[in-house]
C-alpha cells in the first residue's frame, strides 16, 4: 500500500503544485503533491510563528553565517609557493618551490614502467574496486619492506615487521605519529633543525610534543654534526627522533656512513627511539640500495624503529597518495599486537587506503623486468638532479657570481639550500618570476639546461643587489 500523508487546510487558496502526472497517477504522486503543497502553503504564510524561529535560526539563509568568525589562513610554505607561481602570467615564470620532478623540457614526468604497470592493471578483467583491508593491499606492505629493509633482512624473516599502507609519506608519518601518541610512553619528538615544514605540524597534531635538535651548520653549510650528537645525547631517554634517511630536505646534507654509525650507537646507547622518513629513496645517489643504508644499519642492530616510505618522488606517484609506515619490532607477538592497534588508528581516520597507486607500486616491485626498468628510470632522474648541480654551479661560477657556492654540488638529493635569505628570495620572486620557499630551498628537480642563464642571472642580481 502506498504511504498516505494528510495535510490540515488542503483546500485554502494557498499556490499549489500542479501535478504533471497523468489521470492514472497513482494515490503515492497525489499523496506526495499534497505533502508539497501543505509544505509551500506553510512557509507562504506570513503570521506563522515556526517560519519566524526558521529566519531567526543561526543555520537559515537570512543569518549570517555561524562561521562569519572564521579568519582566512596563510597559504602552505611550500604548497603556497605553487598557488602564487599559479597566478603569474609570465613567460619566463619558474617553479622552483614544491619537490616535484620536470622534465629537461620543464614537464611533468609519468614514468615508462608507471605506463606499464597500469595498462597492465586495466587489462587485467579480474581486477575488482572492493575496499582494500584497513592495512591496505598485502603484497605493496610486503615489497615496500623489502625495498627499503633489504630483501636478505633478518626483521622481515622473523615476521618482527609489520607495515601498513599510508596516504603517501605524509599519513605515514601521522599515523605513526597518532600510534604512539597513544602507546609510547614518551611523547616526546626529536626533529632537526631546520626540517621539512610539515614535521612540525604532522606530530603535534597527532599528539607529541615536538623538539628540535641541531642539524645544519649555516657557516659551513654542513652538517652540524657536534651540535647533533650533543642534542640527541641530552634528550631524555626513550624520546622519539625524527630522521632523514637520505636527501635531508630542506638542506640536501646528509650524515656520512661512519657519521650515521656513531648517531646509532648514541641513539641505542641512549634508548632513543628512531622514526625513518624515507621520502627520497633512490633520488639521492641513484640507487635504492645505496639511498637505504642508514634505515638498513639501524635495523641491523635488532632494536626497534619506525619508517615512513614515500612512492611520491621515486615513482612520481605524488598525487596517487601511495606510501607505507612500517615498524621493525623485537618479536612476532608485538609486531601483530601493533599492526592490531595501527588498525584501529586508521580505521576512523579513513577506513582504509586507495587501491590503484599501491597496486601500480605492487605490480612495478614483482615483476623482475618492471623492477629493472624502474630503476633505470630513477637513476635518469636522480642524474639529471645532479647535473643540474653542476651547470648552476658552473654557470655562477663562470658569471662570477660573489660567495662560495660549491655546496650546490656537495648537498644531495631534490634541494639546493642556497643560502639566499627571504629578501632576496622575494627579490627574484619579484624581478625574476622564481618562484621558491623563502628559507631559500631551491628545487634542482624542477631546473632544466634551458633556466639554469635565467636563475644564474637572478641569483646574481640578488647577491649583488639585496643584502
Ligand atoms: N617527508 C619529507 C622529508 C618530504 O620532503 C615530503 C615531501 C614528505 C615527507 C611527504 O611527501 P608525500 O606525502 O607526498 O609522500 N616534500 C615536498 C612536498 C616534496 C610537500 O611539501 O608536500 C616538498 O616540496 O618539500
Amino acid at each position: 500500500m502506498s504511504p498516505q500523508f494528510t495535510s490540515p487546510g488542503a483546500h485554502s487558496s494557498s499556490p499549489t503544485f500542479s501535478s504533471s502526472s497523468s489521470s492514472s497517477s497513482s494515490s503515492f504522486s497525489s499523496a506526495s503533491d499534497r505533502r508539497l503543497n501543505a509544505l509551500v502553503r506553510h512557509l507562504a504564510t506570513e503570521e506563522s510563528s515556526p517560519m519566524d524561529s526558521i529566519s531567526a535560526s543561526p543555520t537559515s539563509a537570512h543569518a549570517d553565517s555561524v562561521f562569519a568568525h572564521v579568519v582566512r589562513g596563510p597559504e602552505d610554505p611550500i604548497l603556497g609557493v605553487t598557488v602564487a607561481y599559479n597566478k603569474d602570467h609570465s613567460p619566463h615564470k619558474l617553479n622552483l618551490g614544491v619537490g616535484a620532478y620536470r622534465t629537461e623540457e620543464g614537464k611533468p614526468l609519468v614514468l615508462n614502467v608507471v605506463r606499464k604497470a597500469e595498462q597492465n592493471l586495466v587489462n587485467d578483467m579480474s581486477r575488482v574496486k572492493e575496499y582494500l583491508p584497513i592495512v591496505g593491499l598485502a603484497d605493496f606492505n610486503k615489497l615496500s619492506a623489502r625495498l627499503i629493509l633489504g630483501a636478505d633482512s633478518p626483521a622481515i624473516q622473523e615476521n618482527r615487521v609489520t607495515t601498513v599502507q599510508c596516504l603517501s609519506g605524509t599519513g605515514s608519518l601521522r599515523v605513526g605519529g597518532e600510534f604512539l601518541a597513544r602507546h609510547y610512553h614518551e611523547r616526546t619528538i626529536y626533529i632537526p633543525q631546520p626540517t621539512w615544514g610539515n614535521h612540525t605540524k604532522v606530530f603535534t597534531l597527532a599528539g607529541l610534543s615536538v623538539k628540535t635538535y641541531r642539524y645544519y651548520d649555516p657557516a659551513t653549510r654542513g652538517l652540524n654534526f657536534q651540535g647533533l650528537l650533543e642534542d640527541l645525547g641530552s634528550a631524555p631517554a626513550g624520546a622519539v627522533v625524527l630522521l632523514h634517511a637520505c636527501a635531508h630536505n630542506p638542506t640536501g646534507v646528509d650524515p656520512t656512513l661512519e657519521q650515521w654509525e656513531q648517531i646509532r650507537q648514541l641513539m641505542r646507547s641512549r634508548a632513543l627511539l628512531p622514526f625513518f622518513d624515507s621520502a627520497y629513496q633512490g633520488f639521492a645517489s641513484g640507487s635504492l640500495d645505496a639511498d637505504a643504508q642508514s634505515v638498513r644499519r639501524f635495523a641491523a642492530d635488532g632494536g626497534e624503529l619506525l619508517l615512513a616510505q614515500s612512492y611520491a618522488k621515486n615513482m612520481g606517484l605524488y598525487g596517487e597518495r601511495v606510501g607505507a609506515l612500517s615498524i621493525v619490532l623485537k618479536t612476532a607477538e608485538v609486531a601483530s599486537k601493533v599492526e592490531s592497534q595501527l588498525k584501529l588508528v586508521i580505521r576512523p581516520m579513513y577506513s582504509n587506503p586507495p587501491i590503484h597507486g599501491a597496486s601500480i607500486v605492487a605490480t612495478i616491485l614483482k615483476d623482475r623486468d618492471l623492477f629493472n626498468e624502474w630503476t633505470i628510470e630513477l637513476k635518469a632522474m636522480a642524474d639529471r638532479i645532479i647535473s643540474m648541480r653542476h651547470q648552476l654551479f658552473d654557470s655562477l661560477r663562470a658569471k662570477g657570481t660573489p660567495g662560495d657556492w660549491s655546496h650546490i654540488i656537495k648537498q644531495i638529493g631534490m634541494f639546493t639550500f642556497t643560502g639566499l635569505n627571504p629578501e632576496q628570495v622575494a627579490f627574484m620572486t619579484k624581478e625574476y618570476h622564481i618562484y621558491m620557499t623563502s628559507d631559500g630551498r631551491i628545487s634542482m628537480a624542477g631546473l632544466s639546461s634551458r633556466t639554469v642563464p635565467h636563475l644564474t642571472e637572478a641569483i646574481h642580481a640578488a647577491v649583488t643587489r639585496v643584502a
